[in-house]
C-alpha cells in the first residue's frame, strides 16, 4: 500500500537529515550520567541522574531519575526537552518510584506446583525457568506448529518479546490497546483519511480554538501532553464542548456541557452533520478539493435534524445548533477529538466515523489548529535474519471477517484457543507481556476458558496480579527504572527520540525484557536473532545510524531532530493525494461499502437498562493507571479505592448515603468480589452509574490493593462486538445494588 509521502507533491525539505551527519553535541566528561552532579558544596547532598521515559501509562513522557549519594532513587522529574511532557511529569509519573519500592513485587521465577488460580507456586533458578518455558515452546511448535503460540504484550518491553515470537514463527502477538482501545478510531480514521490518528494523538489542541470532546474525559484522562495543550488553549480563549453524560473534570471547564444520554452519540453527531450542511457551515474549498462523497451525505443526513437527534439524545435542538455554529466558527481550527479508548457500544468505528466526517466538513484535517501531520524517526532495526513465513493465523478463526483488520484482535486469540473443530488454527500456548488479561479483556469467563485449554502459559510480570495466578510459570521483569529498553520514537511535530537507562540495578532476581528475550532465543535456537553482546552495543548502533550515540543520549536525554518532510500543516489548498480508494477524503466510504458495511454512519439504538438496574460506565482517575497502580504506595496514598457515583434520585430510590458499601450485581446475575463505597453526586445522570477502572484486586499478595474497592471489568460479561473491527463494546452492562455482603446472606 501507498504511503502519504509516496503521494505527496509539495517540495521536501532537508530530505535525509534524520538519518545523515547530524553533529553530535560536545561530551563534557562531568555531564556523563552519574556524576552530572557529582560536585558538592559542604552540607549538600550530591545527586546523579539518569534519563527514562515513563511506563506508568503510554504516553512515555521522558524525564531524569535521580539518585542520592547512598544509591537511594529519590524522585523522577520530567525533561524539560521532551514534546510528550515539556519537563512536567503528571501525578503517576511523579510517583512510578512507588514501582520499583513495592515490597509485593515479583522477586523470583516461579513454577507453578498446583492447580492453576490456585497460586500454588515454587521458587525457581533463572536456568530452570527459562529451560521449562524453551522445552514446552518447542514442543507446542514441533507438534502444532510454532503459529500456535501466541503473545499478548503492552509495554515497551513488549517490543524484544514480538522479535522472539516472530522469530520463533508466530504472527499471533497482540494488545489490549487496539480491540479493547483505539482500535475503532484508527480504522475509522483510515477509513476517511487513509491515515490513522497513533499515539501520541496528532491532535492541535495548542493552537486550537474549539475542542469537542465526545466522552473523552481528559483531566480524569491524563495524558500529559494533551492537559498541557488544553489549558493552554483555554487560556487563549479556546471553546470547549464536552459531550458526556457525566459531569466530568473537562466538563467542568467547558462552555458547553452536553449530557447526552449514553449510547446515543451517533445521533448527535449526524444532526450537527445535518447542520452544518444545511447551513452551508463547511469548508467549501477544501471539501471540493479534497473530500469524495458530499452528494451522498447529504441525503443521507436530510432528515437527521437536531429535533430528530432531541428525541434520542435528550440534547436540546437549540444548543445542538449553537455548538454546531460555534464549531464551523472556528475552522479549520478546530477539533472534534476522536478519544481513545472508544470499545463502547459495538457501533464505535461507526461514531469514530462521524467523527472523522464531522473534523472533515470542518476541513481540520491537516491543518493548524486541526490535526498536524506527525513524523517520527525512524531508527533501523538492528540485523537479524529474516523472520520465517507463518503458515496460519488467528484469522483462520474468523474466515471472511475482520478484512480491515491490520492488528491483532486479543479476543480473537481467546476464540482461537478455545477448541471448535470449525476453526483452522488453534492456539496451545499463551506468553503474557506486561497485561493483566483479567482486568484489561472483558468476559473474563471466556478468557478463563481459553487460559484452561492451553497446554502451556507464561507470564512476564512485575508484580503478582490476576493474571499471574494462572501461569504455568512467572518470570519476574524488573520495572523501567532499573533497565535499558527500546529508544522512544514516537510519531510528533517535530521527530525526536528518548532514552530509557536504569539508575539501578535489578531488585531481588529479576531481569529486563531484552535479557528474558535473548536467553529464550538462545534456547529455542533462535541466537541469531540476538546478536548483539550487550543491549547497550544495540542501542549504540541503532543511534549511531540516526546521527547520535548512546553516550549522547545519556545526557540529552531526548534528542529533538528536523523535519524530513515540511508538511506539518499540509492541506492548505496544496495538491493531495490520500491513501484511499478514491485518493480524496472519504465522507462515503468506498471501503466500508466495499466489505458489505454501512458506508455512511447511522444511529442504531441500544438497550436500555431493565428495571432497577444502572448502566455501568467507568473511567479513568487522574492518579492511577488501569490496575497497575493499585499497589503503589504514592498513589494509593492518593487514592487507595475507587467509588461508585450514584445520582441523588437513584440514592433517594435505594436509601443510599454516601460512604456506605453496597455490592453490584450485573445482568447477567455476577456479583462483584468485593464491596464498593457510594458516592452521591449530581455528576452522573441518573440512568446510569460510573467507577474508576482498576480496582478490587483479588490477588492476595498485593498488600495494599487487595479487596479494594470493586471491579468494573469483572461487571463487564457482555460485549458487543464491533462487526467491522472486532472492538469489545464494554458499556452495553447494567447493574443494581445489593446492600448487605452476599457471602454472609448464602452462608445463613
Ligand atoms: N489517569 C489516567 N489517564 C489515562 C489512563 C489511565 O489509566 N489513567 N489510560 C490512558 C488510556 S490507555 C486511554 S485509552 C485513555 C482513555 O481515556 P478516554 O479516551 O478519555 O476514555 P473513555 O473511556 O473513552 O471516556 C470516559 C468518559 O466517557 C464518558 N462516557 C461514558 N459513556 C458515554 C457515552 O455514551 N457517550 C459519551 N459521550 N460519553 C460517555 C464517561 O462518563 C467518561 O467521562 O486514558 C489514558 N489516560
Ligand atoms: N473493564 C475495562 N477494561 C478495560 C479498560 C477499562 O477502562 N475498563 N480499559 C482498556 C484500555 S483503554 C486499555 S489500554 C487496556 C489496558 O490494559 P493493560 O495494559 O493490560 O492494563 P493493566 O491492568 O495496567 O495491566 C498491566 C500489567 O502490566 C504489568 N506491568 C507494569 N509494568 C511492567 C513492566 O515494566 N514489565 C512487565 N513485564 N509488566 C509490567 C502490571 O503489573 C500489570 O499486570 O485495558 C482495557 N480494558
Ligand atoms: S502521562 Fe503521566 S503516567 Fe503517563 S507517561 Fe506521562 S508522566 Fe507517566
Ligand atoms: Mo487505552
Amino acid at each position: 500500500m501507498k504511503t502519504r509521502r509516496d503521494f505527496i507533491k509539495i517540495s521536501a525539505v532537508g530530505t535525509g537529515a534524520v538519518t545523515l551527519g547530524l553533529s553530535t553535541v560536545k561530551l563534557a566528561k562531568a555531564s556523563e550520567p552519574g556524576s552530572i552532579f557529582g560536585k558538592k558544596a559542604k552540607n549538600q547532598v550530591a545527586y546523579e541522574r539518569f534519563p527514562t521515559y515513563c511506563e506508568v501509562c503510554f504516553w512515555k513522557c521522558a524525564g531524569w531519575t535521580y539518585k542520592d549519594e547512598d544509591g537511594k532513587i529519590l524522585k523522577i522529574v520530567g525533561n524539560e526537552e521532551d514534546p510528550h511532557c515539556n519537563g512536567r511529569l503528571c501525578p503517576r509519573g511523579t510517583g512510578g518510584i512507588g514501582m520499583y519500592y513495592d515490597e509485593d513485587r515479583l522477586k523470583k521465577p516461579l513454577i507453578r506446583v498446583g492447580e492453576p488460580g490456585n497460586q500454588s507456586f515454587r521458587e525457581a533458578s533463572w536456568d530452570e525457568a527459562l529451560d521449562l518455558v524453551a522445552k514446552n515452546l518447542n514442543k507446542i511448535k514441533k507438534e502444532h506448529g510454532p503459529e500456535c503460540v501466541a503473545l499478548f504484550s503492552h509495554g515497551t518491553g513488549g517490543k524484544m518479546l514480538s522479535h522472539l515470537i516472530k522469530a520463533f514463527g508466530s504472527p499471533n502477538i497482540t494488545a489490549p490497546s487496539f480491540a479493547q482501545c483505539r482500535g475503532p478510531r484508527e480504522v475509522a480514521f483510515a477509513a476517511t483519511f487513509g491515515e490513522e490518528v497513533l499515539s501520541p494523538e496528532r491532535t492541535d489542541i495548542r493552537d486550537t480554538k474549539c475542542l469537542v470532546l465526545i466522552g473523552s474525559h481528559i483531566g480524569e484522562n491524563m495524558h500529559n501532553g494533551q492537559i498541557q495543550e488544553m489549558s493552554e488553549a483555554i487560556d487563549n480563549g479556546a471553546t470547549i464542548i464536552t459531550v458526556d453524560p457525566r459531569f466530568s473534570t473537562a466538563a467542568s471547564h467547558s462552555k458547553f456541557w452536553l449530557p447526552i444520554k449514553p449510547a446515543t452519540d451517533i445521533a448527535l453527531l449526524m444532526a450537527w452533520i445535518h447542520v452544518i450542511i444545511n447551513e452551508e457551515l463547511y469548508d467549501k474549498e477544501y471539501i471540493d478539493k479534497y473530500a469524495y462523497g458530499l452528494d451522498q451525505l447529504k441525503t443521507h443526513v436530510k432528515n437527521m435534524t437536531p429535533e430528530w437527534a432531541f428525541g434520542i439524545t435528550t440534547i436540546e435542538p437549540d444548543t445542538i445548533r449553537e455548538t454546531a455554529r460555534e464549531m464551523a466558527a472556528a475552522s479549520p481550527a478546530v477539533i472534534v477529538h476522536p478519544g481513545r479508548h472508544v470499545t463502547w457500544y459495538g457501533d464505535d468505528t461507526q461514531r469514530s466515523r462521524a467523527i472523522a466526517i464531522l473534523n472533515a466538513l470542518l476541513g481540520s484535517w491537516g491543518r493548524r489548529g486541526g490535526f498536524f501531520n506527525p513524523e517520527a524517526v525512524h531508527l533501523p532495526k538492528y540485523p537479524s535474519p529474516a523472520y520465517p513465513k507463518p503458515q496460519k493465523s488467528w484469522k483462520d478463526a474468523f474466515p471472511g471477517q475482520y478484512n480491515l483488520v491490520h492488528e491483532v484482535l486479543t479476543t480473537g486469540i481467546c476464540d482461537a484457543t478455545i477448541p471448535n473443530p470449525d476453526l483452522g488454527c488453534h492456539l496451545k500456548s499463551w506468553i503474557v507481556y506486561g497485561t493483566n488479561l483479567l482486568a484489561s479483556l472483558p468476559d473474563q469467563k471466556k478468557t478463563l476458558e481459553a487460559i484452561e485449554n492451553l497446554e502451556f502459559m507464561v507470564v512476564i510480570d512485575t508484580m503478582p496480579m490476576d493474571i499471574t495466578g494462572y501461569a504455568d510459570v512467572i518470570l519476574p521483569e524488573c520495572t523501567y527504572l532499573e533497565r535499558y529498553d527500546g529508544i522512544r520514537s514516537s510519531p510528533h511535530r517535530e521527530p525526536n527520540i528518548a532514552l530509557r537507562m536504569p539508575a539501578a540495578e535489578p531488585k531481588y532476581d529479576s531481569r529486563p525484557n531484552y535479557w528474558i528475550a535473548k536467553e529464550l532465543g538462545k534456547r529455542l535456537g533462535l541466537e541469531e536473532y540476538f546478536k548483539w553482546n550487550t543491549f547497550e552495543e544495540k542501542l549504540d548502533w541503532q543511534l549511531k545510524k540516526v546521527g547520535s550515540s548512546l553516550e549522547e543520549m545519556k545526557i540529552l536525554g531526548v534528542k529533538k531532530m528536523p523535519r524530513e518532510y515540511n508538511d506539518l500543516y499540509s492541506l492548505n489548498g496544496e495538491d493531495y493525494e490520500f491513501n484511499t480508494n478514491t485518493g480524496k477524503i472519504e465522507l462515503y466510504s468506498t471501503e466500508l461499502a466495499n466489505e458489505g458495511f454501512d458506508p455512511l454512519p447511522k444511529y442504531t439504538p441500544h438497550p436500555e437498562p431493565p428495571q432497577g438496574f444502572y448502566r455501568l460506565n467507568y473511567g479513568r482517575a487522574p492518579m492511577h493507571t488501569f490496575s497497575r497502580t493499585a499497589n503503589n504506595a504514592n498513589l494509593t496514598a492518593l487514592k487507595k479505592e475507587n467509588s461508585v457515583w450514584v445520582n441523588p434520585r437513584v440514592a433517594k430510590l435505594w436509601d443510599l448515603k454516601n460512604g456506605q458499601y453496597v455490592w453490584l450485581k450485573n445482568q447477567d446475575g455476577v456479583v462483584s468480589s468485593f464491596p464498593i463505597k457510594v458516592r452521591v453526586t449530581e455528576r452522573i445522570r441518573w440512568d446510569s452509574v460510573y467507577m474508576v477502572h482498576g480496582f478490587g484486586h483479588k490477588e492476595k499478595r498485593l498488600s495494599r490493593a487487595y479487596g479494594k474497592g470493586a471491579s468494573d471489568s469483572e461487571l463487564v460479561t457482555h460485549v458487543m462486538t464491533d462487526p467491522i473491527m472486532g472492538g469489545t463494546g464494554m458499556r452495553g452492562n447494567f447493574v443494581t445494588f445489593i446492600l448487605n455482603d452476599p457471602k454472609k446472606e448464602v452462608a445463613s
